[in-house]
């Protein structure tokens, strides 16, 4: 896969109703359509329909729900002319999704989750989002634990991409993500954004998904630990300047639920590198 000059926008596009900072919004297809519309117009270079959230302690939809939430919005955005990914850890879901035009799969599991996700990417030629994960969202927070975060996820992911090219997936098919969030603590956050070069390393594009995740709810130092976090929809500036830092790094695509804000940071940074040549 070619590298973009600026990071690729992956718009979000949430068709549940309990993800943590827009769950039930858009849980009519008309109304995440046209939701997916306004993120495309904004400047989302690719729209990730997503029906099961991921917040820490959800439960998981019935794959029935988790289809008639996705396929709709799936196929009316298409229709539309626009890229669109399909965030989902099932095989079947992400199936009937290509079938209805999708052209990306964005599995956090990496397919872990679901043994006939591999082959079937393996099959359609699609590019594939690995994610670094350790367990379903009911139990994430338990596993959230490293000697050397960094050093771990990244071994983690080389571990998985060695699994999917072995099910059959071509490199190049291959674009890995750090998992912000995912049985991941603050501090271990930060300790990944600091060194992403270490996962951009790896040799694959690069996915981030910091927007609006909680450890970007408490930026002041010199309030007390226990301080309220700020609610998820007054993280946008804090999301847009980590995928500022992201575009340093060289990532190839960075995952928001603001478009407008970080395209701006990533025209920011795109005029900084022109005027340096
Ligand atoms: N985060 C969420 C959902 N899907 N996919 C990728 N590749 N990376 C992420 O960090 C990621 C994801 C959870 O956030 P949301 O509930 O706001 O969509």
């Amino acid at each position: 896969m070619t590298r973009a000059v600026r990071p690729l926008i992956m718009g979000v596009v949430n068709v549940t109703p309990d993800s943590f900072s827009d769950g039930g919004r858009w849980l009519d297809p008309d109304a995440a359509i046209a939701h997916g519309l306004q993120l495309a117009r904004q400047g989302a270079d690719i729209l990730d329909v997503g029906g099961e959230s991921t917040r820490p302690g959800a439960a998981r939809p019935p794959l029935e729900v988790e289809r008639e939430r996705v396929l709709p919005v799936v196929a009316g955005l298409t229709a539309e002319g626009l890229r669109v990914s399909v965030d989902t850890m099932r095989a079947e879901v992400a199936e009937r999704a290509l079938e209805r035009g999708a052209s990306l799969v964005n599995d956090v599991s990496g397919g872990l989750a679901d043994p006939a996700m591999a082959p079937l990417v393996a099959e359609a030629g699609v590019p594939f989002v690995a994610m670094h994960w350790r367990a379903h969202s009911d139990r994430m927070d338990r596993h959230a634990v490293y000697d050397d975060v960094v050093g771990e996820v990244v071994a983690e992911l080389r571990q998985r991409v060695d699994a999917l090219l072995a099910a059959g997936l071509a490199e190049e098919q291959v674009i890995v993500d750090p998992g912000f969030g995912f049985s991941k603590n603050a501090e271990h956050n930060w300790a990944l954004i600091k060194r992403l070069d270490a996962v951009v390393a790896m040799g694959h594009p690069v996915l981030v998904g910091t927007s609006r995740k909680r450890f970007l709810g408490r930026l002041d130092p010199s309030l007390p630990p226990d301080a309220e976090p700020t609610p998820p929809t007054e993280r946008d500036a804090a999301t847009a300047a980590t995928s500022l830092l992201a575009a340093q790094h060289g990532v190839w695509g960075v995952r928001v639920h603001d478009v407008p804000g970080t395209r701006d940071a990533l025209l920011v940074w795109e005029q900084v590198r022109r005027a340096r040549g």
